[in-house]
């Protein structure tokens, strides 16, 4: 059977691959449709897949400027948890968790989510008390998080330095439930299981205008491949959203910053579980091609460009040598950025814009890949229906009018 497959793939090779079908169609845009998706992402693609599949619109498409998984969906470190502090994030990212667990399955494409622990580094009294806080209202909330001292912490992570270093090691926080999953499979999967639902997904078309009634309410958009017309837009364009929005003059509380991620060359497997360090701003885990996969903080400053200060990532390697001593001689392959959107509160914003039809999902910062499939869950909900879901009812824009903010910055980790 694997000989098999090695000459087909050899044949395939050599003829050009014409016996491969594509995973999705690639239609020209129709003039008008039920509903468009602005963003290509997992956010995005996955919104239009529960609106065709869960609220039977599948006249809709998803509109995206690059290739799909361009974004910052096809650029992240790809840790997933839901160990967040307030209960209506531990609900919402737990939501997405248990999503995760049955995505494979759900989109018959194997998405490699692999539930290996993410363990949570504490450095100093404060860490300490503040990862303890995190224990105890995830349990309550009914979301797995342990306390591990040093020791326990090593036992788990067997390449972990809890000697004498700059940053000690004082205990970890671990969710035994969280990990990884490949990331473009995420993009890949929904976006196949959503064109056989009869979703148009559009590359390569970047949204330039939105166009809106007397009355205010959208009507469609200008686009590179000319104008298309719809009743209801969804926006998921994450580092874009605010350049996006500003197209229906609406303004949200967000900035953009890059962050950055890098990863060596292929090992063997050596590293089975993910680590994360908030104070150090450095995380670390090990892809399924052996590479190590190492996150470092944002930029201190606001910007578009998807490229990050070589300080940052040279901190961040500093600090990954401390802890794991036998990466010292790993060489690293390639680095690169992402543009983040950040809230004021680190929360994610899921709803109405004020702008009737016109609905974002936006503000996830450092962390929403770990949301993707339940994010683009209760966002689909909340287009079809015109009214949040109720796990995304806390995380609407009113929230910063009403002062109900979900401050999350100590859980988001990295970088804020
Ligand atoms: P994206 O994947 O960015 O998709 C938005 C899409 O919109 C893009 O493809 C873009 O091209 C498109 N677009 C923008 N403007 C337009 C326009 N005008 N017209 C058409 N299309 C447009 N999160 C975690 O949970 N765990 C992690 O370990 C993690 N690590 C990260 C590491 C890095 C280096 C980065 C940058 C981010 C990380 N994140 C992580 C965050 C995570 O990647 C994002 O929150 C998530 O992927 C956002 O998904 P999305 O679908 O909303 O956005
Ligand atoms: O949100 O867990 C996270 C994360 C890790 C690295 C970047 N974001």
């Amino acid at each position: 059977m694997r000989r098999f497959s090695v000459l087909a793939l050899l044949r395939e090779g050599l003829a050009g691959q014409r016996g491969w079908q594509p995973q999705w169609r690639h239609p020209e845009p129709k003039p008008a449709y039920d509903a468009l998706i602005i963003g290509g992402g997992g956010h995005g693609l996955g919104t239009a897949y529960y609106l065709a599949r869960e609220h039977g619109l599948t006249n809709i498409a998803v509109l995206e400027k690059g290739w799909i998984g361009s974004g910052n969906t096809g650029r992240n470190t790809t840790i997933i948890r839901s160990n967040y502090l307030f209960p209506e994030s531990a609900a919402l990212y737990d939501h997405a968790v248990k999503l995760w667990e049955s995505l494979s399955q759900e989109l018959n494409y194997n998405v490699m989510f692999s539930q290996r622990g993410v363990m949570m580094l504490a450095h100093t009294v404060h860490d300490m008390q503040v990862a303890k806080r995190h224990v105890h209202a995830n349990r309550a909330a009914g979301v797995d998080n342990e306390w591990l001292t040093p020791q326990q912490a090593q036992a788990f992570c067997p390449l972990l330095n809890i000697g004498d270093i700059r940053y000690p090691v004082l205990g970890a926080a671990l969710q035994r439930r969280g990990g990884t999953a490949r990331h473009d499979a995420v993009a890949w999967g929904y976006a196949r299981a959503a064109d056989a639902l009869g979703v148009d997904i559009i590359e390569n078309c970047e949204v330039r205008g939105i166009q809106r009634d007397a009355n205010g309410a959208v009507t469609g958009v200008e686009t590179t491949r000319g104008t298309i017309r719809a009743p209801r837009i969804g926006v998921a364009a994450a580092g874009n959203t605010s350049v996006v929005l500003r197209m229906a003059d609406v303004e949200l509380p967000l900035e953009s910053y890059p962050l950055q991620a890098l990863v060596s060359e292929p090992v063997k497997p050596v590293f089975p579980c993910v680590v994360m360090s908030n104070t150090i701003h450095a995380y670390i885990s090990q892809s399924d091609k052996g590479e190590l996969v190492i996150g470092a903080g944002t930029d201190a400053y606001t910007s578009y460009t998807q490229r990050g200060g070589p300080h940052i990532t040279s901190h961040a390697l500093e600090a990954i040598c401390e802890l794991f001593p036998m990466f010292r001689r790993m060489r690293m392959l390639r680095c690169w950025g992402g543009i983040v959107d950040v809230t004021p509160d680190r929360s994610p914003i899921i709803g109405k814009t004020g702008v009737p039809g016109l609905y974002v999902n936006c503000g996830w910062g450092t962390g929403g890949f770990k949301a993707t499939p339940g994010s683009a869950h209760v966002f689909a909900w909340t287009i079809a229906r015109d009214e949040p879901h109720a796990l995304n009812a806390p995380f609407t824009l009113e929230r910063f009018r009403d002062g109900d903010l979900i401050d999350e910055a100590a859980a988001a980790a990295v970088a804020h």
